[in-house]
Order: C-alpha cells, then structure tokens, then sequence
C-alpha cells in the first residue's frame, strides 16, 4: 500500500476495482508517487477493458441498443448498434487490423468523422492491445503528420470525407498530403461516408468496406497488464508541440466507469448523449468507455448544433428520448444566440440531467441551460476535469449534491484537491483562492507524456513538488465548493477547445513577413476565450485585409481552423521586460480592457509601446 493513500482511499480503490472483470487479480494495489510521477496502479493484475465494455454484457443486454448513431443530416435515417452487434462490429474490426500486421503495442491513428466505425475502431484496438490516438479532423495535415511522427503510427483509419454542417471535409487527400514520405505509416483503410472522388495508393490503401468482409466474425480479447498503455491523446500546453498524454488501462477504466455512474446518476434504460467529438478526452471517457462500461446506451452525433437549424440539438433529444444531455458552454451560448425561443417549442420530457465540460460555464449560460433546456427540473453537473486526468474529479453528482451555479463543486470520492499560495504552500483555510492541485493519485491520471517524461514531471509535478498541478486556478467557499476561474498558464481555452500560445505564435511567425508575434486570450461572448494576436511584421510591411488574411491561412495550414487569431493587431513592438521576455500580463489586461491594472511599465525595455498598442486595440464586430 502507498503511504500515500488513506486507508479508506486504498479501500475505496480497491473494492471499487473488484466489481470489474479481471484475468488475473492484482498482487499491489499503487505503487510510486508524484516525486518522481511514477505512479501504477493494479500491479501484476492482468484484463482486457473490451471484455469489460462489451464482453461481460452479452448475457442480460444481448440486445439492448449500446450506440445509437444520429446523422449530420436529419433526412438521413439514424441507426443503432446493439451490444451483440456491436461485440461483433469491434471483434471484425480486431482482425481485420490483425490482418493488416497490427499487434499488441501497435499505435494506430484515427483521422475520420463522427460515425459508428470510429467507435468500433478504437474499441477493436484495445480489443488486441493496440493503442489507438484519435487526432480531431479539425487539424490540419501537418499537424496529423506530427502527431504521426510522434506516435510512429503504423496503420491509419480515415473517411473518404466527413460531413460537419454544411461542410464536406476531404479527409482522405488530407491523409495523403499528412503522410507524404513518411515511412512509418503502412497501412490506410478508408471507410466510406461521403463518396467524394479520392486517390487509393496500391498496396498502402484499402477499402475498409471490402476488406472487412473476409474478417473473422470473433477475434479472443487479448490479455493486457494493468498499466499496459489504452491510448495517447495529443493536448496543447503552455510550451513547445502538443503532448501526447498516455492513459493505461486498468486504472483508466475503473474511474471513468465509476465516475460516470456517480456524476450522472446513471440508470438502466437512460439514454445518454454525449455531444463531444471522439477527437477530444470527452468523447473517449464519457462518449464511449464510461457509458459502456456501464452497459449503457450512449448516442453519436455526427453533425455540429446549428445544422441545419438551430434546433437540432432538441430535435435529437426528443427523436431518441434522451435523459442525459452532456455538453460545452460554448454549445450553449451558441444556441443561446438564437433566442430561447427555439427550445422552448420542445418539451424535452425525456431530460433527467445536464451536463457541462470543457470550460468554466458563465451564470447567463448556466441559468438559460436549466430553465429552457431543463425546464427547470434538470439538475446540471458542471464537470471539471482534464485531458491528463481521465475522467471527472470534482463535480456535483446529479440529484444529490446541493447546486450552485457555475461551481463544480466537490470532489468525487477518493479525490482530494487543494488550493496552493503564491508562496507554493498548500492553503488550509477553508475559502480561499489559488492554484488547483491533486494530492493524491487516482487510477485514471495519465501515466507520461508519450516519449518524454522528463516533460511530464517538469509540467505536472515540478511547480509544487509532491502534487500534482492542473494549470487551473480555482477558489473555494465557505461550503467546501470549488469554483474553476480558468488556466493560470498560457493555454487559451477556445471553445473548450485547449490551445497553446507558443504553438500558434510559432505558426504565425512562419509567415515570412512576421518577425515576432503574441497571442493571448480574448473574452468572446461565444467561445468562453478567442485568440487575440499582436504581430510584428517586417520593414515596410503595412497593416492590411490581406495580411491579416495571410496571417490566418498560415495558422489553418499549419494547426487547422480551430487556431485562427479572432483579431490581429499589427504593431511595431511588444512590450519586453530588460532580459527580453514578452510581458504577456500587458498584453493581456490590454486585450481585457483593464487598462487601469496594468501597473507600472516604467521598468519595461520599451515603456512608450503600451500606449500605442492601448490605441490600435481591435474589438470583434
Ligand atoms: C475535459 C476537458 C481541460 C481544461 C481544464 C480547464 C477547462 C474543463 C471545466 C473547465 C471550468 C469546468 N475545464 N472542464 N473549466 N469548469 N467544468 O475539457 O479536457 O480538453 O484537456 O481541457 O478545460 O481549464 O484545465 P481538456
């Protein structure tokens, strides 16, 4: 046992674990710690998790439904998979991948839309032992190409194209053009959606549609060790590229069964909707594994809210009954936009709880979510968790924890959060403000960064020695209640979206008529945060429309849409402290309109710049 778990946590863990289906038992429940962000949980226990999601609910939901598939458009009839069914879909998937050469400990990359085979296709790796990492179709080829690179992917799973909205997005020729000479990619299936015009290399793509049809209708699940690696999941950070976060299986798998149960309340019979994409932890955790772990019915929607009208999102809640309705605050205030109005035309009887993620939820957002798409009698869990952390740690549980708009509340059992000084000591009063931190483990922590763990203890462990730190600030009431105020890092958080600061100046600066750039946060009244980027060009290069274009095509080339500055602010300078750094905190309280808190710029390198970044200020339309 570790000294560093309560003996009610360590029982806690443990017998929680025993109600899952284990090949062999563990001989150690945890061992390591944050020093040296060591931790493994379930030692020498071996399991397979699709045995776990799947397998072990044949017996009493052979066919109950476990997923069902909601297209982008309406006409277009939906679909579902029962267990049996979808026991089969992911034992096909399992050999077919096993055909083309995939083994235990393989990475395969997953670059499609929002349908069934994505599902069917992460699943079918763990079914092997496989690794699957799920890069979102809203990035661009080069940044799939270096997340490839990074993961050393061997097999590719893609659409020809994906719907999203009005959009048709040519998945496959972005394919093409990400792994271009690469030569650790050997293998692309291609399933079809769209049926748009794409290239097939021979001996490299194949038609998932033919070749699944010679694949073996059961394929065994393979046995794995506890901390045998589930996924890598590429997030933004504060510096540098994206960190592929490796989550493990046992422990992933027993918190997020157990903390979707708790959080939602879950029920036999609910209908779940999860709104997120699978390219994000959301759809990983409680999209597919928490739902099935439970034997759950969990609903896929290919589409975005807003299409074809915004009131799609309601029109699925009442086409498939659904009782949990698990969203972003960015969904929210989009629809918002459009009045109230809209929702209040359905009755949504269905409804039995909400959820948020992703970002801190304003009181506006959460006040029009409870009366309009609740009725007023939907509890909302406001869900606060990470990419790293795997599953939900502080959160009310639906129906039985007191609410407060916009908190998230209390931690889940077994979490023990804490707020830290500027001083970095631990704060023991009760209501305070600080950095949020997590003093002891839970299974569902990622395990490193994949391929550099000196980066993982340096970003996690090292800013407060023996916690581990979450990048977020938070305060604490008089209740014991948390409320998330946002990252306290330069990660902005676009939509729910996590994107980091140097990564986009690093994109903007490759345009040759940029020396230097800065991006901060932006207050946006839709997407929580927008990107506000200052940029300096070369001599005699003007502000212009096109420029600015420019600027925004060399970010989309080089991350993808989702990284396009909202504003872009040409200036001459920046203001820099006498060793040269940026001071982002200026930039900042200028993009926030709090210039009488800028303080004292006297000690600046360049004091007169403030000024005249104050007057070139750009505001969104
Ligand atoms: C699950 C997910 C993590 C960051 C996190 C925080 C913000 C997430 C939140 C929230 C306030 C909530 N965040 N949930 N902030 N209230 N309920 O979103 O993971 O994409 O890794 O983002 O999102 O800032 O640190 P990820």
């Amino acid at each position: 046992m570790s000294n560093l778990l309560s003996a009610e946590q360590s029982e806690y863990w443990s017998e929680l674990a025993q109600t899952y289906v284990w090949k062999k038992k563990w001989d150690n429940l945890i061992s390591g710690d944050f020093h040296k962000a060591d931790v493994k949980w379930f030692n020498g226990a071996e399991l397979n998790i699709t045995e776990n999601c799947l397998d072990r609910h044949l017996e009493n939901r052979r066919n109950k439904k476990a997923l069902i598939f909601e297209p982008n458009n309406p006409n277009e009839p939906s679909s579902f998979l029962t267990y049996g069914e979808l026991h089969l879909s992911v034992c096909r998937f399992a050999n077919l991948l096993k055909s083309k050469g995939i083994k235990k400990g393989d990475v395969v990359c997953f670059y499609m839309g929002m349908t069934p085979e994505l599902m069917i296709g992460i699943l079918a790796c763990a079914r092997i032992g496989a690794i699957h990492t799920v890069v979102f179709g809203g990035f661009s080829p080069l940044s799939l190409r270096g997340r490839l690179e990074d993961s050393k992917a061997k097999l590719i799973v893609t659409h020809d194209g994906a719907y999203r909205g009005d959009k048709l997005i040519q998945l496959k020729a972005m394919v093409d053009e990400a792994i271009e000479g690469l030569d650790s990619v050997e293998t692309v299936l291609v399933v079809k959606r769209t049926n748009n015009e794409i290239n097939m290399k021979g001996g490299r793509d194949y038609n998932y549609e033919t070749v699944i049809k010679s694949a073996e209708l059961y394929c065994p699940p393979t046995p794995v060790e506890a901390e045998h690696p589930l996924f890598i999941l590429y997030t933004s950070g504060s510096t540098g590229k994206p960190k592929g976060l490796l989550h493990t299986t046992a422990g992933y798998m027993v918190h997020v069964g157990k903390s979707f149960k708790d959080v939602f309340q879950y029920k036999e019979n609910d209908i779940f909707w999860c709104t997120a994409d699978i390219g994000w932890i959301t759809g990983h955790s409680y999209m597919t594994y928490g739902p099935l772990l439970n034997g759950a019915t969990t609903v896929m929607f290919e589409g975005v809210p807003t299409f074809p009208t915004p009131a799609r999102f309601w029109e699925v809640v009442e086409k498939h009954k659904v009782t949990h309705l698990y969203t972003a605050p960015t969904a929210i205030r989009s629809l918002e936009k459009f009045g109230h109005e809209i929702p209040d035309k359905f009755k949504m009887s269905s409804l039995k709880v909400l959820g948020s993620v992703g970002e801190p939820i304003n009181e506006e957002a959460w006040h029009w979510y409870h009366k309009h798409v609740g009725k007023e009698k939907c509890p909302i869990v406001d869900t606060w968790w990470q990419t790293e952390t795997g599953g939900i740690l502080i959160s009310p549980m639906a129906g039985l924890t007191k609410l407060k708009p916009a908190h998230a509340t209390l931690p889940l059992p077994g979490i023990e959060p804490c707020l830290m000084d500027e001083n970095g000591k631990e704060i023991k009063d009760l209501v305070a403000s600080g950095n949020l931190c997590l003093k002891t483990p839970w299974p569902s922590l990622a395990r490193t960064i994949y391929g550099d763990h000196e980066r993982f203890i340096q970003t996690y462990f090292s800013t407060y020695p023996g916690y581990y730190f979450t990048g977020d600030g938070a305060k604490r009431d008089s209740d014991g209640y948390y409320r998330i105020t946002g990252r306290v890092d330069d990660v902005i958080n676009v939509s729910g979206h996590r994107i980091g600061t140097a990564e986009v100046e690093d994109a903007i600066n490759e345009h040759p008529s940029v020396i230097e750039s800065a991006v901060v946060g932006l207050p946006h009244p839709i997407k929580g945060q927008g990107l506000y980027a200052f940029v300096i060009p070369v001599d005699g290069v003007e502000d212009s429309e096109a420029l600015e274009k420019e600027i925004r095509e060399t970010v989309n080339k080089i991350i993808g849409p989702i990284a396009k500055p909202d504003l872009i602010q040409v200036v001459e300078g920046l203001p820099k402290t006498r060793s040269g750094k940026i001071m982002r905190r200026i930039l900042r309280k200028i993009v926030e309109n709090e210039i009488e808190s800028i303080g004292d710029t006297s000690t600046l390198l360049n004091p007169e710049i403030v000024e005249k970044l104050i007057a070139g200020k750009k505001e969104l339309n």
